[in-house]
């Protein structure tokens, strides 16, 4: 028999690198997207299989975090064997603007799953999207034992879930882990995130579609990994016999001007050209510098990241290129046959169009 997973905030840059992989897997794969008034699901098309074929396996279902009935409904007809709860308004900056609605789905979301499971008498294993920005300004770097400051709305709710979680595991006794990630990126990161944000602005630049890049703090320091490892951490944390929380990063830090400075002089432009400050992108209180010490996941559970932060930047360069029909420089491209991953994601969201955050 295989094994069934929920995954919550499917439609997301990790939800639809957990779908492939589970898929790779074996798994049967159920997801949860929102209803919308455009398509949503343009991560995981290229995943969907029509359900009148032999073999489907990946299933869809509209609902909201907001809505406890249906997540509960949901959780009782599926009786998945593994919860992965990645469904999050995860945004830092736009959390400081909807406090109240980031509590709504960031924090209490993860309680209504929680409830759904334990109500429901099911043993199935819940995988919580904890994340490296509840350490706020404690110094690095950052393992389990850290001490919380969260410096936002989204980090107070993700603290919030993250005991929530510890809570259910220790009063229920529901096999419930943390995976404390660090930032990483892709291909299919959102465009707002600052990364993308980046790669982005280059490619549109370099098609003469765009002419400055607006970004904000450029000071702050961030451990950014590529994001398909991080998912198969977050499934061998759902694996172990006993549940446990994981600090997942690469340990190397670098700020957000040495990301601008690579990947600019990757593409041949002298970022300060292009690059203008605008005080919109600056945050009520910032989080400076997150460098995980990730010994735990990597002496537990064999994990390590391959990737470099060079190579990161060359594979979403690449990729924001090849979107915009531009020949890609290469180096992304053999970053990745190196270190035997999958070739560059041709599943890139709103090549063009889109807010700036
Ligand atoms: P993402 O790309 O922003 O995806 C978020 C997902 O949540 C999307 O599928 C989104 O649906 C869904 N969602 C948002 N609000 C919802 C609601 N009210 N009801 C149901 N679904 C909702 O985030 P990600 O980068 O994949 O991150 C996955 C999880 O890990 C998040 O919980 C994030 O906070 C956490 N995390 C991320 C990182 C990172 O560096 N990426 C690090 C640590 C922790 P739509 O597609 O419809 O918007
Ligand atoms: O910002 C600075 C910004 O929005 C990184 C989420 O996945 O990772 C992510 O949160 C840094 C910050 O990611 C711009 O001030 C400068 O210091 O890419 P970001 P984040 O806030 O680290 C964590 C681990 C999560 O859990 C979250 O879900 O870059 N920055 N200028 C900018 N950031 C943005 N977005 N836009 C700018 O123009």
């Amino acid at each position: 028999m295989s094994k069934s997973a929920l995954i919550t905030g499917i439609t997301g840059q990790d939800g639809s690198y957990l779908t492939e992989f589970l898929l790779s897997q074996g798994y049967e794969v159920h997801g949860l997207i929102r209803r919308a008034s455009t398509f949503n699901t343009s991560r995981i098309d290229h995943l969907f299989v029509d359900l009148h074929e032999p073999g489907a396996r990946l299933f869809l279902y509209h609902g909201d975090l907001s809505d406890g009935t249906q997540v509960s409904n949901l959780i009782y007809n599926i009786k998945p064997d593994e919860i992965y709860h990645l469904g999050a308004q995860s945004h830092v900056r736009v959390s400081f603007d909807m406090p109240e609605y980031t509590g709504n789905i960031t924090a209490l979301g993860t309680t209504r799953l929680l409830e759904a499971i334990r109500k429901a008498g099911m043993k199935c294993k819940f995988y919580q999207a904890s994340s490296s920005e509840m350490f706020g300004n404690t110094p690095p770097p950052q393992n389990e034992d850290t001490p919380f400051c969260p410096r936002s709305p989204y980090a107070s709710a993700k603290v919030y879930a993250y005991w929530m979680t510890i809570n259910y595991r220790e009063g229920y006794g529901l096999f419930a882990c943390n995976g404390i990630l660090f930032n990483h990126e892709s291909p299919r990161r959102g465009e707002t995130f600052v990364t993308r944000k980046v790669t982005r602005a280059i490619a549109h630049i370099l098609a003469g579609k765009q002419q400055y890049l607006y970004l904000g703090n450029l000071k702050a320091k961030r451990d950014w990994g590529y994001a398909p490892e991080y998912v198969e951490a977050m499934w061998l944390m759902l694996q172990q016999e006993k549940s446990d929380d994981f600090v997942t990063g690469t340990g190397e830090a670098h700020s957000v001007k040495e990301f601008v400075e690579e990947s600019f002089a990757y593409a041949g432009l002298d970022w300060e050209k292009y690059v203008r400050i605008d005080p919109r992108y600056f945050r009520p209180t910032e989080t400076e510098v997150l460098i995980a010490d990730a010994s735990k996941v990597r002496r537990r559970l064999g994990w390590e990241p391959k990737v470099t932060f060079k190579e990161l930047v060359r594979i979403m360069v690449d990729a924001d290129m090849e979107a915009l029909g531009l020949e890609p420089l290469g180096e992304g491209r053999a970053a990745l046959a190196r270190h035997g991953l999958n070739m560059l994601d041709r599943a890139l969201i709103n090549p063009t169009g889109g807010m700036e955050g």
